[in-house]
């Protein structure tokens, strides 16, 4: 906990000061699902260091927190036999779309080729 930031949102729901639906937590990282679904299941995977994105890492941090995002990819594909597929994204920057300033991975099951929408 001592690598959060005080007033960060995501750093607010590791803390569990805001709520979130978790689907997968350790020491690491916690996923738990993005609250505007691109698609159902759409689940954000944030490392529980205060990183911005993936210009703020070091190779240290990328082997510690990136390993898990195959065995999340695999539980959530695995949780509904209706998942083909899955999206795997990060806006890295504002100009990238990046939103919320503290690293995220998106992991977006697809259903179809045209489940753009819930
Ligand atoms: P990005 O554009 O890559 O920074 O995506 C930020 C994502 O964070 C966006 O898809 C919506 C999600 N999000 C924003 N606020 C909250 C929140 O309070 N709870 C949850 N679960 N997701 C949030």
């Amino acid at each position: 906990m001592d690598e959060l930031k005080q007033d960060c949102l995501f750093c607010k729901i590791i803390r569990g000061e805001v709520p979130s639906y978790t689907v997968f937590e350790n020491d690491d990282v916690k996923a738990f699902l993005d609250i505007s679904q691109v698609t159902k299941g759409h689940t954000l995977v944030v490392p529980k260091k205060h990183l911005v994105n993936f210009f703020d890492y070091s190779q240290e941090d990328a082997a510690r927190f990136l390993q898990y995002i195959p065995v999340i990819s695999q539980a959530i594909k695995k949780s509904d036999p209706k998942i083909k597929g899955l999206n795997v994204e990060v806006n890295n920057g504002e100009v990238a779309g990046q939103v919320v300033m503290h690293s995220h991975i998106h992991l977006i099951p697809r259903y179809s080729e045209n489940d753009d929408m819930v």
